[in-house]
């Protein structure tokens, strides 16, 4: 009788804090319900539309319509896939690069098959293309420029030159002004030929524009060496001048780095910590608790990358010492207070990515 009372109690009484918990489970279920009935109710609402019924899409004849494509869809799902592997990296990165191109090309030999169609060729249905041998007249059609496609060249400079700063950007930025500028001039010469049709009743294009081959292939070999020399690759370590940011080198190496806590090589008693390709050569240190340490930190990147040493609470979120950041092929002695025993964080202010992230151990 006990073991029958027993487990009946379970049922007759319940276990209210069990059920409370389970409180936002029932509220789920609820909207779940509620959310079911009203897309129920939407879905069996009937026909609202009371006008005539739509009216097939029919194309006159002799004009010419693209077949349905599901390319441009297909491209997104390209695009997503390309971004998606510039965020997980490696394969996942080729794998993005390889559907978007083969979507890509798809599309295009779409593109191609319906212009071959409407162009004859080969295709053994022609349409009867329209032909025109010029704009009809007293329609002006300005000349063909390459203007616009030298404003994308020189949009396409500046975040490269972004990207690169320096020497670089200042080029880009040289470069995008100038066609903006060659642009304008030409847009002032067509205002004016308008102006004179206003007398004349004629209106004339400019003159063609010659392609500018000697400006570009100048701005072409300028980005190249600017470069080629931001980036330390020439001229070659070895020679490198004092001055120049292509002396990524050894510490002591040729030119003092500026700056107070700067120095040729590491003091006695330093922790060293190299910084090369965006990546601390060492993730984790171990320094005496209740005594002040310094870091020797040498950036071997090139002269554009500029990278630190900061400090911070183990999880991140406090910062501890805030450290100067050095540009690269320069070195410096980072000095940090006394710590209290346990582990800490350092990382790249600039960097703040895994490969420049490292642990600090306080014994
Ligand atoms: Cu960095």
């Amino acid at each position: 009788m006990d073991t029958l009372l027993g487990v009946a109690a379970v049922f007759i009484t319940p276990d209210w804090n069990g059920l409370l918990a389970l409180f936002p489970v029932f509220l789920a279920l609820a909207f779940i319900a509620w959310f079911a009935f009203t897309v129920r109710k939407y879905a069996t609402l009937g026909p609202r539309r009371r006008a005539p019924a739509r009216v097939e899409p029919r194309t006159p004849a002799h004009v010419h319509m693209p077949g349905g494509s599901s390319s441009p869809i297909i491209v997104a799902f390209g695009a997503a896939f390309l971004f998606a592997g510039m965020v997980i990296g490696g394969v996942g990165l080729l794998i993005g690069v390889v559907v978007l191109v083969s979507t890509l090309l798809v599309w295009g030999r779409e593109a191609i098959r319906d212009y071959d169609h409407v162009a004859g060729g080969a295709a053994p249905q022609r349409l009867p293309a329209v032909v025109h041998q010029g704009p009809p007249p007293g329609v002006h059609m300005p000349g063909p420029s390459i203007r616009p496609f030298l404003g994308a060249l020189g949009a396409a400079a500046l975040f490269m030159g972004l990207v690169f700063g320096g020497w670089v950007l200042v080029l880009a930025v040289v470069f995008l002004v100038w066609t903006l500028l060659g642009w304008l001039v030409d847009f002032k010469a067509e205002y004016r030929k308008v102006e004179e049709a206003d007398h004349t009743g004629h209106l004339e294009n400019i003159p063609d524009r010659r392609l500018p081959i000697r400006a570009l292939q100048v701005f072409a070999v300028a980005f190249v060496l600017l470069g080629a020399w931001q980036l330390g690759i020439i001229p070659p370590a070895g020679q490198a001048t004092a001055g120049g940011p292509g002396a990524s080198g050894a510490p002591g190496g040729s030119g003092a780095p500026p700056g107070s806590g700067g120095g040729g090589a590491a003091p006695p008693g330093a922790l060293t910590v190299v910084a090369k390709n965006i990546e601390y050569d060492k993730k984790s240190l171990e320094v005496d608790a209740g005594k002040p340490f310094t870091i020797f930190f040498e950036n071997q990147d090139p002269a554009s990358v500029p990278h630190d040493v900061d400090l911070r609470s183990a999880n991140g979120s406090q910062l501890i010492k805030d450290q100067p950041t050095i540009n690269g092929g320069t070195s410096r002695a980072y000095q940090y207070d006394a710590l209290q025993p346990g582990t800490y964080e350092y990382i790249c202010s600039v960097h703040s990515v895994p490969a420049m992230t490292g642990t600090i151990t306080v014994k």
